[in-house]
């Protein structure tokens, strides 16, 4: 790579970055529809955790923030308030392949469940790859990784009924 190309790309993400085009951020709509962009920054400064899990019969390390302090960040009440009707509230989780899976909500409030579901930036202390990241969901405990979805974009509680 020269060094003229080098510079190109650096002015060029300069530019992306102050017209607001970040390829990190994470997008969370609560049950009435209102989004909060979460940035990069912001995920980084939020307290992280370490989950093992076996990938494809592999251990693997994985750090990142609880699913349910994403969650509180945007606004969205969990643990005493999430009761009655708000029980029927679940986490559609969107990748920007096209892949999309669900969580109870009640599945990710720690005042409900034993293990703890994150939301991964880094595998065995290494950022995500662009297959993979920036981030991930991890569910310490499924026995199928079908709903570990890579490369999240989006985060939308909705109430089923
Ligand atoms: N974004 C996204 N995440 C995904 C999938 C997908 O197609 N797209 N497939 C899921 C399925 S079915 C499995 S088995 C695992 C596979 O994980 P791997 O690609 O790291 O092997 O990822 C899950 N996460
Ligand atoms: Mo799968």
């Amino acid at each position: 790579m020269n060094r003229r190309y080098r510079i190109l790309c650096a002015l060029l993400f300069a530019a992306m970055a102050a017209a607001g085009i970040h390829a990190q951020t994470l997008e969370v709509i609560n049950a009435e529809g209102h989004s909060t962009i979460i940035t990069a920054a912001q995920i980084a400064s939020l307290p992280h955790v370490s989950v093992e899990v076996s990938d494809h019969d592999t251990p693997a390390k994985f750090d990142g923030i609880p699913l349910s302090a994403v969650l509180s960040f945007a606004g969205v009440p969990l643990g005493d308030a999430l009761r009655g009707a708000r029980l029927t509230e679940v986490l559609l989780v969107s990748a920007s392949d096209g892949y999309h899976v669900a969580y109870a909500l009640a599945e990710i409030d720690p005042a409900f469940a034993v293990r703890e579901i994150i939301l991964a930036d880094k595998r065995d202390g290494k950022v995500l790859g662009p297959k993979e990241g920036p981030y991930r969901v991890l569910a310490p405990g499924d026995k199928r990784p079908a709903r570990w979805i890579r490369q999240v974009t989006e985060l939308k509680v909705t109430a089923v009924k």
